[in-house]
């Protein structure tokens, strides 16, 4: 017989290839010593120190996935998995800021942009030196962006966006925009532009007062008739199939993410009941802590296993979009259930930016939110299952 791990009971260590191994250790370390010390301040000040970027991207955590020649570092899903779990392990905000650039930035200038634009973004993203955003959603479009109003209209030398963006993770200090549209010189269908900070008419105010992801900064993007050129078009891809491919990838990353913040949740509440004492025994040695602290590791478990099949099938060249609703939809529901329960376990001392455990549950309401809605995940699954759409 072999010993139960209680931080690894399913063996994923095992699973991992050495290079993934190396991988996770660095961005755990960067993690643990570089973000851990700063983000109770962060949080509490509602601040992102645009410098993480840099840091990140000097480390080769951004855009992991794409090849070398671009500046990425040509790893597998895997690898951006771990990465996401890393991060998300110190505050979903982190992950956001590292999801955005390589998942909803870096992957459409790479998959869907011309050699020349490639050429000109990816390796100052991949470095940190630029930051990048992604808006899709609008004040009247979330779950439904084929419903978006703004507009690009034809000028005689490129186009001209007007419109707004909502909810945009990074958006105040980008200098990148990755902008979805409908043109109207493609038939009114969905387009993909790249915009850069200081164009006239681009403005990015900052959302204040957030009661969640305050490590994250979080803006609109407003477009006064935005011009651009004919070579601010992402030439390869139109329709609503542009966005949703990259949003596969992100969604992916949060699947492995909201393991990284459920995993610290259940270590918190482990090692506070082990060493909290209550009636004269520690709190640890009742059932229903016990109960509870067998949910959280059977869950964490099972979704990253789930997340590696993923994974590896990403890696095999299989995507089949409705398997990632499925982890998306599953970790972070399963994540935000472990959260509260955790918040619970501490007590009183649960309510403490201290402990941490309060930080998470908060930012995890946003990760069920963003990337595809809980619910909105659900009726992916059911039109798979039923071949009926119930949107
Ligand atoms: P539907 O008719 O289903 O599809 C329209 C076209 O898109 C194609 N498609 C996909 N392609 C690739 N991957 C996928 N997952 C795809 N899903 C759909 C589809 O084949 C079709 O192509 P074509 O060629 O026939 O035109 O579209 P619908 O309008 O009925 O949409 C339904 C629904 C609900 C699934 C969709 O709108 C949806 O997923 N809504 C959720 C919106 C969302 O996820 N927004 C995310 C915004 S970005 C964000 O939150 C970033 S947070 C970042 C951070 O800080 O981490
Ligand atoms: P709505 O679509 O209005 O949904 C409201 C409620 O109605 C939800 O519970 C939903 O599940 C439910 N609902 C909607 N339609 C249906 C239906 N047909 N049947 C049943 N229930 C339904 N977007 C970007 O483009 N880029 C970003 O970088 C980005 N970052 C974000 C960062 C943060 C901090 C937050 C909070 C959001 C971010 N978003 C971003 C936006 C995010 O993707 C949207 O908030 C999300 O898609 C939901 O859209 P909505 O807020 O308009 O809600």
């Amino acid at each position: 017989l072999l010993p139960f791990d209680w931080a690894d009971p399913l063996g994923l260590e095992e699973q991992l290839t050495e290079e993934e191994r190396l991988v996770r250790d660095t961005a755990e370390a960067f993690g643990q010593e570089k973000l851990q010390p700063r983000v109770t301040e962060a949080f509490l000040n509602e601040e992102f120190d645009r410098e993480i970027l840099r840091e990140m991207g000097e480390l080769g955590l951004l855009g992991p996935t794409i090849p070398t020649q671009y500046g990425g570092a040509g790893l597998g899903y895997v690898a951006y998995g771990l990465i996401a779990r890393a991060m998300d392990r110190v505050d979903s905000g982190y992950r956001s800021a590292m999801s955005v650039q390589s998942s909803l930035v870096m992957y459409p200038i790479f998959a869907y942009g011309s050699e020349e634009q490639r050429m000109k973004y990816l390796p100052g993203l991949a470095r940190g030196e630029l930051v990048g955003c992604f808006g899709l959603t609008e004040p009247d479009a979330g779950s439904d962006p084929g419903g978006m109003r703004t507009r690009a209209e034809k000028t005689a030398t490129g186009y001209k966006l007007t419109g707004a963006k909502m909810w945009i993770t990074n958006s105040p200090i980008a200098d990148v925009f990755v902008i979805w549209a409908k043109s109207d010189a493609h038939g009114g269908k969905i387009r993909g532009f790249i915009l850069e900070k200081g164009m006239p008419g681009l403005t990015a105010p900052k959302i204040r007062q957030k009661l969640s992801m305050r490590a994250s900064i979080t803006g609109e993007v407003v477009m006064d008739g935005v011009e651009v050129g004919e070579d601010a078009l992402l030439p390869n891809v139109e329709g609503l199939k542009g966005p949703f491919g990259c949003l596969n990838r992100a969604r992916y990353g949060i699947g492995w993410g909201a393991m990284g913040a459920a995993e610290f949740c259940y270590e918190a509440a482990r090692r506070y009941t082990l060493d909290r004492h209550q009636f004269e025994r520690p709190l640890a040695s009742n059932q229903l802590v016990q109960l509870k602290l067998a949910n959280m590791v059977t869950e964490i478990a099972l979704g990253l296993q789930a997340a590696l099949r993923v994974g590896r099938r990403l890696e095999a060249g299989e995507l089949i979009p409705e398997t990632i609703s499925l982890i998306k939809r599953n970790n972070v529901g399963k994540a935000l259930d472990i959260a509260r329960v955790a918040r619970d376990m501490h007590g009183g001392n649960g309510i403490s930016a201290e402990y941490q455990v309060i930080r998470h549950l908060l930012n995890l309401e946003t990760v069920n939110t963003y990337e595809g809605t809980h619910d909105v995940h659900a009726l992916i699954l059911g039109r798979a299952i039923t071949g009926i759409s119930a949107f």
